[in-house]
This record gives structure tokens, C-alpha cells and sequence, in this order.
């Protein structure tokens, strides 16, 4: 990839990897569905956290002990000896979101029982394409001389099913875009970006000096219209099994409905070996924004 109008990673380095994230979105060639050519993702957004941001620590409690702090990944990857001057306070964590195209979206939102083709092609080649992206920040931070590693990729990566929270991972990305300013949560549990739910996310930790990406909300549910006013809970009217509901998102049937039907239903249709749903990120109105509440609809004069 050319360097051409990159900015300098001395004075501007949240540009600098910005623009590179945002150019190997826009001019890779992986980037593109074999289906017909074309793009899988939109423009990216980018965010930054700092290593010992507190919420990290609060991690431990709203996902679970298991959830390791940027500084815990470092030391497990690099071991106890060569980590041994990192501080917390030297790390960040470089978060992305991919928005997924007008044109999957739309497709994915016409389908009321089962996941589309373009969503479907999207949720094996898109997180190709998003592997390739982490390698990729990893690697251009590391020819610079920074530490880098991306938790995902890492072989100390590792989803848990525990007793509380269920399924969850030792990294969760999603809480990583909470942290650097991307997004919130949905009732869904999908998290509701400025560029909406229908994405995928990626992230890496770093010891490049970055600026911390400002948080411009107070509360993890604060994009999503039912943590927020109260109504709204169409992403529960899409999902074809009912794992949403005033109470949040049941993962279990939702895991069964992805790994025992979705991942039969797309062998037989589409012919690729992956599951994939994503009914409840499109048709909805947080699917490509921060959802607004209608406050002038006709409802509100009668
Ligand atoms: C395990 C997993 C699953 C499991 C469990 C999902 C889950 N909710 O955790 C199953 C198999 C069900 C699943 C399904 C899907 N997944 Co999935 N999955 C993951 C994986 C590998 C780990 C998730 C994880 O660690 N979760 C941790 C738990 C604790 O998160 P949680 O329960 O949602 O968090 C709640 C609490 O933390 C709570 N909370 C309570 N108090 C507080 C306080 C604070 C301060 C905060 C911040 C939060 C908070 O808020 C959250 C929401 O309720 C990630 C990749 C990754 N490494 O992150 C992808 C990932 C989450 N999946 C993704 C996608 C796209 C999907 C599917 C749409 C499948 C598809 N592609 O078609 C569905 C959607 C399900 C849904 N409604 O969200 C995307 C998310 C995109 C998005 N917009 O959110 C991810 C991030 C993959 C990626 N790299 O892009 N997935
Ligand atoms: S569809 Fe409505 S209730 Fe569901 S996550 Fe989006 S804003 Fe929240
Ligand atoms: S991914 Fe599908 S099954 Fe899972 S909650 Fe969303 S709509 Fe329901």
C-alpha cells in the first residue's frame, strides 16, 4: 500500500493511522464480495483509548474476571520479563468499525427468516477482510518500531460460557469501541455506532502515543431508543426466534439458531461453509445511525 498522503505518525499519529486504516478499507482489493465485485465496507470510523482508561478495570465486573486489561494482553504476550517496564499508562487501544454497505443491508432487510446471501458472504469474507486489517495495523506499527498486537489474533484468545454473562470472550471488541468513543450498546447487545449497528469491529493494543477519543455519552445503553426513552423494540420483531425481548438479548438461542439452522440454511442456499443472521441490525432504526426519536410523528398530536 503506498504511503502517498499519509500523515506524519511524529506530529499527527492518530491521522497517520486513521488515514491508513481508512485506505486499506478504500483500496483493497479485500475489500470486495466475489458475488459481483462489490464493496463490503463503507468508509471506517476509528477511535482511540488510553491503556489504563478505568474502564478496562470495570471490564473485569461487567463482563467477568476472565476479561484481561490491555496491559494484562501485552504481558501475556510478550511474558512477564520482556513486559516487565510496560505501564498501563504507555498503552492504547486503536478501535475501528466497518459499516456494512447500503446494498447488503438493504437485502439482509427484505429477509424475515433467515440471513441473505450478501450478509452471509459478508460474514466470511468480511472478517477476512477484517483479519487482514488487523495484521495489518499490527504490522505497520511494528515496521515503525511500536509494540503492537491484536488480542483476536492472539493464541491466548478465547470465548468462555459462563455461568453469568454467557457466552463472552477474553477481548470483546465491541466493549473496545465503547471505550475509544465509537458506540454503545443495544438492547440487542449489538452496539449502535455513529454509523449504526450494521458493522463489523476490529482492535488493536499499541504503545504509540495516541490521543484518547472523547466518550460523547454518559451511559452504555445511551444510543438505543428503548434504554433511552422506553419504546421502540424492533430489533425484537425482527429476530425470527424471539432471543430479544424486554430483558435483553438471550444468547443461547441465538447461538442455536446461528450455528444449527443459519449455518445449514446458508450451506444449502449459498453454498459457503459460515453462519450468519444480523435480522436485528437491519430493518431497524439504529441499522446505519445513532437512532432519533420522532417526536413530531402524528401520534404526538392526537
Ligand atoms: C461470542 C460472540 C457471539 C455470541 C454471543 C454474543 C454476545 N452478546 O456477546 C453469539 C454467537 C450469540 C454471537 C452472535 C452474533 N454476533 Co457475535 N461475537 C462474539 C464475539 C466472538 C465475542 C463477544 C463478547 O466477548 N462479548 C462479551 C459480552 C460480555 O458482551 P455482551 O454480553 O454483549 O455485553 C453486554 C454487557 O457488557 C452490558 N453491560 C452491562 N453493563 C455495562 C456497563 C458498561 C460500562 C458497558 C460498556 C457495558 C455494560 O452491555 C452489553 C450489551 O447488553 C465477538 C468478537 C469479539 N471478540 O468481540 C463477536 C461480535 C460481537 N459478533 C458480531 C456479530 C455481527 C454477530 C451477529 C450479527 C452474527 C452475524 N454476523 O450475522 C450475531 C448478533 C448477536 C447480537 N444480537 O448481538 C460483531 C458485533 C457487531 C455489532 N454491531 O455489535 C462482533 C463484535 C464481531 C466483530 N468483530 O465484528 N456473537
Ligand atoms: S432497534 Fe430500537 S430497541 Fe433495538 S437496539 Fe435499535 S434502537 Fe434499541
Ligand atoms: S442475530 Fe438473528 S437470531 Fe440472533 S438476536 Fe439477532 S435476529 Fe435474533
Amino acid at each position: 500500500m503506498s504511503d502517498k498522503g499519509a500523515t506524519s505518525k511524529e506530529g499527527h499519529p492518530e491521522q497517520w493511522v486513521e488515514e491508513r486504516i481508512k485506505g486499506f478499507i478504500a483500496g483493497g482489493e479485500v475489500n470486495r464480495l466475489g458475488l459481483d465485485g462489490g464493496m463490503i465496507y463503507d468508509d471506517p470510523l476509528v477511535g482511540f483509548a488510553r491503556g489504563d482508561d478505568p474502564i478496562f478495570r470495570r471490564y473485569k465486573q461487567v463482563i467477568g474476571r476472565f476479561h484481561y486489561t490491555p496491559l494484562e494482553w501485552m504481558k501475556l504476550a510478550l511474558g512477564e520479563k520482556l513486559a516487565s517496564g510496560l505501564r498501563a499508562r504507555d498503552l492504547r487501544v486503536i478501535a475501528w468499525v466497518l459499516p456494512i454497505t447500503e446494498t447488503t443491508r438493504k437485502e439482509n432487510r427484505l429477509e424475515k427468516k433467515a440471513t441473505s446471501r450478501r450478509w452471509a458472504h459478508t460474514r466470511l469474507y468480511g472478517e477476512e477482510c477484517n483479519q487482514r486489517l488487523r495484521s495489518y495495523v499490527v504490522s505497520m506499527l511494528e515496521a515503525e518500531g511500536y509494540l503492537a498486537l491484536s488480542p483476536f489474533q492472539s493464541r491466548f484468545f478465547a470465548t468462555v460460557k459462563d455461568s453469568r454473562i454467557g457466552y463472552a470472550s477474553n477481548w470483546s471488541e465491541r466493549h473496545a469501541l465503547y471505550a475509544a468513543g465509537l458506540g454503545t450498546f443495544g438492547l440487542s447487545d449489538g452496539l449502535i455506532t455513529p454509523k449504526g449497528k450494521a458493522m463489523r469491529c476490529g482492535s488493536v493494543i499499541t504503545n504509540l502515543p495516541l490521543k484518547p477519543t472523547p466518550r460523547p455519552y454518559r451511559g452504555a445503553g445511551d444510543y438505543c431508543l428503548f434504554h433511552r426513552e422506553g419504546p421502540c423494540m424492533e430489533c425484537a420483531d425482527r429476530c425470527p426466534v424471539g432471543a430479544i425481548t424486554k430483558k435483553g438479548h438471550d444468547k443461547y438461542s441465538c447461538r442455536s439458531f446461528l450455528f444449527d439452522k443459519m449455518a445449514t440454511h446458508v450451506k444449502k442456499m449459498y453454498d459457503i461453509d459460515i453462519y450468519g443472521c444480523g435480522l436485528c441490525q437491519t430493518g431497524v432504526p439504529c441499522e446505519s445511525g445513532i437512532p432519533v426519536q420522532e417526536v413530531f410523528s402524528p401520534s404526538s398530536f392526537r
